[in-house]
């Protein structure tokens, strides 16, 4: 029986139960560390093997391979079918996250509690694993996706090509680079940087999910909003961390977009209106999911983790 609450999404409801968010996302991260750890192993040249390892095994949050674990659970598939693609958007994240630490980029010290991978390894061999990690991404989700058509697959990895170049995080970085010391950013250029720089990889995170379990195209629309709020609610908690958080709580250097005069949420709103915009987004996100009943649980408690979150 279909309750009125999911009624449109073709899914059933199954649970009723309070759902425990530590608790499932303790279970997702253990379950994608292990498929991370055994994704590179390291052979000849054993120096770039090492490189993509330290900065991929470093810690992180794992959100995008649990936004994608999650949604193809909702829509009824399995996690077999989409661990690849998690470790694939994790991989991508990795990639991006050791580019923007470079000198050429946001010159940042330290990542994940750890010092960033150029200055381990040097920026020569950082920028090449960064570029390992990316190539490899798109070979893993097409060598060692199992149960997906062949259609569904080549869907996820164009869906990933997109959110990663000059369409998504790429076009991002461009306008942010070009924005950095700008005094008159408009809140709509903040706006396109994070909705690329941020939003994209999220919101792929949550579409190719949605693809490996065969959504139908008014499922596709409505998860593609929820992860598009989400991931500006994200970024602007992103914003307001960077000033009340600790290095030690964020793993990085904190106060640097003060340092490096850049336009932030806070920076138009002050803190505790961008706090609020972040929660109305987050309102907004849950909504979009609600029709999925209690299946939805998990993409609502990771919504509200978005904004509860301390790093
Ligand atoms: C993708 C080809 C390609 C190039 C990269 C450098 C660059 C182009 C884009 C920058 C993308 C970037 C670093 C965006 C910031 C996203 C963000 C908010 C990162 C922090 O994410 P968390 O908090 O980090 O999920 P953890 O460490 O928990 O995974």
């Amino acid at each position: 029986m279909t309750s009125s609450s999911n009624r449109g999404t073709g899914v059933a409801d199954e649970t009723d139960t309070q759902f425990d968010l530590a608790d499932y996302l303790a279970t997702q991260q253990a379950q994608v560390e292990a498929a991370l750890n055994q994704s590179i192993t390291v052979v000849y040249p054993d120096k770039i093997y090492e490189a993509m390892r330290y900065s991929l095994m470093a810690g992180g949050k794992r959100l995008r391979p649990i936004l994608c674990l999650a949604t193809c659970e909702l829509l009824g598939g399995t996690t077999e079918m989409a661990m690849p693609t998690a470790c694939a958007l994790e991989m991508i994240h990795t990639m991006s996250l050791i580019h923007d630490d470079l000198p050429a980029m946001d010159n940042d010290d330290y990542r994940r509690g750890k010092p960033t991978n150029h200055k381990v390894y040097g920026e020569d061999i950082a920028i090449l694993a960064g570029d390992g990690l990316l190539a490899y991404a798109f070979e893993f989700v097409a060598a060692q996706t199992q149960q997906v058509s062949a259609e569904r697959v080549l869907q996820v990895i164009a869906r990933l090509g997109h959110a990663v170049g000059a369409a998504g995080l790429v076009g991002g970085q461009v306008v942010d680079l070009e924005s950095e010391g700008k005094p008159d950013v408009s809140l709509e250029t903040l706006n396109f940087i994070h909705r690329h720089k941020t939003g994209a990889l999220l919101e792929a995170s949550v579409v190719c999910g949605a693809i490996l379990a065969g959504a139908d195209d008014s499922n596709l629309v409505r998860l593609s909003r929820y992860a598009q709020d989400i991931g500006l609610a994200f970024q602007i908690v992103d914003d307001v961390l960077d000033i009340t958080a600790t290095q030690e709580e964020l793993g990085k250097t904190a106060g640097k977009d003060l340092q490096a005069q850049k336009a932030t949420y806070p920076s138009f709103w002050g803190i505790e209106e961008s706090r609020r915009q972040a929660q109305a987004l987050v309102t907004a996100a849950k909504a979009q999911v609600e029709p999925f009943g209690d299946r939805a649980k998990p993409l609502q408690a990771i919504a509200d983790y978005i904004t509860a979150r301390t790093h």
